[in-house]
């Protein structure tokens, strides 16, 4: 593991390195930077600032060539063990949820179209204001997060609200970096899943809302085309489908 951590250090050192003579970095930036690194580990944004700004690139390395549904990053708002959700299928939610209704519905299945029954679709959104249960003040522990599996024939069903768009924290560190480098702070408005099946590699991705602001400057640069839904109305409320083909696992389970 040394040669590894020797060769990949190494690598982001040199590029720090040419990056400052480059730029012709000052010592009055470098004690800024300095300070700004305190400042996100004491604001607890290290998390944040990886999944916002680096993530991506890993994603994308590790999973670009993967065969089946695309993924996007995981990013920093999964809870595990969210509760098993059965019939009628409603991620939780406080009675007067804000949002437009959703009825989503479509199937899981191997890259061949054969259904994978039993599939497990783990959820977790954002409320109409983009706030994130667990980690923002607003909505309930456990708010909008749930499980579904498949049916005998692949089909999942579940209904929840139309989650809003994000901004990061614009006044913690990452926020103040953000906007001191005149980029844009939201994200999409979007809904995760982890889809999984046993023999299969687990599905880490994202469905973006067609309607929402934002979906062409991401700030976490996550958005792929084929990710993006189209909710329509439908009884009363909205409804869209999406299918989820998964990929062979990499490693094989032992037996
Ligand atoms: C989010 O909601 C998110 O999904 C990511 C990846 C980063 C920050 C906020
Ligand atoms: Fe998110």
């Amino acid at each position: 593991m040394s040669d590894r951590a020797n060769q990949v250090i190494s690598d982001i050192l040199r590029r720090i390195h040419e990056a400052i003579v480059e730029n012709d970095v000052t010592y009055e930036e470098y004690q800024a930077a300095k300070q700004w690194f305190i400042d996100v580990g004491e604001a607890g944004e290290w998390p944040l600032f990886g999944d916002v700004y680096i993530e991506h690139a890993v994603e994308e390395q590790a999973f670009g060539n993967r065969a089946g549904s695309q993924g996007t990053i995981l990013g920093p708002f999964h809870l595990p063990d969210a509760p098993l959700l059965d019939a009628p299928f409603e991620l939780p939610h406080r009675p007067d949820e804000p949002g437009d209704r959703t009825r989503v519905t479509g199937r899981v299945t191997d890259v061949d179209d054969n259904p994978l029954p039993n599939a497990n679709l783990d959820i977790w959104q954002a409320d109409a204001s983009g706030a994130y249960s667990g980690f923002m003040p607003g909505p309930p522990d456990g708010n909008l997060r749930g499980q579904v599996r498949t049916d005998a024939d692949g089909r999942y069903e579940y209904v929840t609200v139309i989650p809003g768009p994000y901004t990061i924290p614009l006044d913690g560190p990452t926020g103040r970096m953000t906007a001191a480098a005149d980029w844009s702070p939201w994200r999409p408005a979007h809904i995760h899943l982890i889809v999984s099946a046993e023999g299969y590699e687990p599905l880490v991705t994202q469905l973006f809302i067609d309607t929402s602001d934002h979906l062409d400057n991401d700030v976490a640069s996550a958005v792929k085309e084929e990710l993006i839904v189209h909710p329509e109305r439908a009884d009363g409320g909205l409804a869209f489908t999406y299918d989820f083909a998964l990929a062979p696992a990499r490693t094989p389970a032992v037996a």
